[in-house]
């Protein structure tokens, strides 16, 4: 290291993910290793994504992170276990036009500076840790000269939330829950890259980007601990799921696809109600809306659109071609005109990066 005046600094964009098929409770909270496989989509990061830039200086005293403009404490167990595994991986930097070399040993001696934004609504429902950690171990990641693919770094991200190792990838990913107790096979894998099934378009209806009342975390320790469609759900009903989902994937059959995603949604929200206390994500404007696309696909020969909700009330709606998210656009302004209460936005996007 030459001098303590030097500032290095990497910034990068991940966007959001949704599964199509979810991941909902825990087999191991600490290293976040789920109950059953699950599969997203990811997003276009034009509309739902988190940018981060990290820094590293000898003048820096502390690990530091500011999110959304505000610093927040990075003394949590998964913010410490992302830059645990990261910097175990860290190998030498040089920067010769800055005169700048970081050896491997450099690395644990240095401290860094996490600036992170998100341009939606923060823990709405709209898997905005999904982003962070990704950005953040992917950013970490560059910095520090990290050679490991993104599979391996999913495993990091995993253990910041467990949705975010499926960000690393854009199109189709599937994230395997892993046989291993140390958790290094639980990763994530891409199914089908961006350009695979680029007629879908995705279409967000901002019901409230009010915080949601029960963290993801917490409402699965409560599911796993009391919920027996779970159980059923895990061993059951997702292992076959999964092979049909990764099927329809690879045909492009949108009518599999809506059916399948549908129909996950629905029973990730009834194992949500059959946990006790009962956990209610969706309110009565997600309801409505899951009327409107059910009504249509039945008055049409084939589905149109599949509507998927995670925690919280906002609904993803995925339709089959642009001709198809314009009439979703029309009935959906008819439903819920500009001045409605119920509806505040709509974000829309292609289907990813
Ligand atoms: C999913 N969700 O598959 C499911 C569907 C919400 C509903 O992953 O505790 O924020 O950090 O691992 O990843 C939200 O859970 O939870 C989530 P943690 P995470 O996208």
């Amino acid at each position: 290291m030459a001098g303590d005046s030097w500032v290095l600094m990497v910034t990068a964009q991940t966007p959001t993910n949704i599964a199509v098929i979810k991941y909902w409770g825990k087999r191991d909270e600490t290293l976040i290793l789920p109950v059953n496989d699950s599969i997203s989509v990811t997003l276009d990061p034009a509309h739902l994504c988190t940018t981060t830039t990290v820094s590293v200086s000898p003048s820096f005293q502390q690990d530091r992170m500011w999110l959304n403009g505000k610093e927040i404490s990075l003394s949590g167990g998964r913010f410490q276990s992302c830059l645990r595994e990261i910097r175990a991986r860290a190998c030498d930097v040089e920067d010769n036009k800055k005169g700048i070399k970081i050896t491997k040993e450099d690395w644990s001696k240095l401290y860094v500076h996490i600036a992170s934004y998100n341009n939606f609504p923060t823990a709405a429902g709209l898997a905005s840790s999904a982003a962070g950690f990704a950005c953040l171990v992917y950013s970490l990641g560059k910095l520090m000269n990290v050679k490991e693919d993104e599979s391996q770094l999913s495993a990091i991200a995993r253990q910041g939330s467990g949705s975010a190792c499926r960000s690393l990838f854009g199109g189709f990913v599937k994230w395997k829950m892993g046989k291993e107790e140390n958790g290094s096979d639980s990763l994530a894998v891409q199914l089908a890259d961006e350009k695979h099934w680029d007629e879908l378009v995705i279409v967000i209806a901002v019901v409230s980007s009010r915080q949601k009342e029960t963290s993801s975390t917490s409402g699965m320790r409560e599911t796993v601990e009391t919920s027996l469609l779970l159980q059923h759900r895990a061993k059951e009903i997702v292992p076959k799921r999964i092979l049909q989902m990764e099927e329809a994937i690879r045909n492009r059959d949108f009518a599999s696809f809506s059916q399948l995603t549908r129909i996950d949604s629905n029973q990730f929200h009834a194992v949500c109600l059959d946990t006790s206390p009962p956990i209610f994500y969706m309110n009565d404007t997600s309801h409505r809306i899951i009327s409107i696309v059910e009504k249509w696909n039945r008055s049409e020969e084939a589905p149109q659109v599949a509507y998927t909700f995670d925690a919280g009330p906002n609904a993803v709606l995925i339709a089959r071609n642009r001709k198809a998210a314009t009439l979703l656009i029309q009935k959906l302004l008819y439903y819920f005109p500009p001045n409605s209460d119920d509806l505040n936005s709509y974000i829309i996007g292609d289907k990813s990066i």
